[in-house]
């Protein structure tokens, strides 16, 4: 089954500690260590704790990726997580993996040693 890195950062979280996670925030956003912005995104996501998690289901990254609604909140629906919650592109609430190939790298770099292998009793009552 298809699986999706699922991330609330630290504005979703609301704050309180330094993070400790530098290294781990490098390589999460390395495609874009170019943009003016990369070292604020660094400091944003590592300024707190952050829930992260991976969901699996049917076509779940382009899914999760609906729910989260676009990266600028300005652009995102109303019923959209980042829609209801968020203002600003700099602080926007949760991520969400954007193809299965980046979902695979993001959950072994923040889960190295694997996730639990579960399934739901209600898996025949969603799935035809
Ligand atoms: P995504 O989170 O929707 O996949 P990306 O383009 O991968 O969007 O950017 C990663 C994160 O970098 C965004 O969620 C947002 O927090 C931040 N970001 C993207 N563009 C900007 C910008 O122009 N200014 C400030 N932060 C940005
Ligand atoms: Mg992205």
């Amino acid at each position: 089954m298809e699986q999706t890195f699922i991330m609330i950062k630290p504005d979703g979280v609301q704050r309180g500690h330094v993070g400790e996670i530098i290294a781990f925030a490098e390589k999460h956003y390395a495609d874009l260590s170019s943009k003016p912005f990369f070292n604020g995104l660094l400091d944003y996501i590592v300024s707190g704790p952050v829930v992260a998690m991976v969901w699996e289901g049917k076509n779940v990254v382009t899914t999760g990726r609906k729910s989260i609604g676009a990266t600028n909140p300005t652009d995102s629906a109303p019923g959209t997580i980042r829609g209801d919650f968020a203002i600003d592109i700099g602080r926007n609430v949760i991520h969400g993996s954007d193809a299965v190939e980046s979902a695979r790298k993001e959950i072994g770099l923040w889960f190295p040693e694997g996730v639990a292998n579960w399934s739901s009793i209600l898996h025949p009552w969603i799935y035809e």
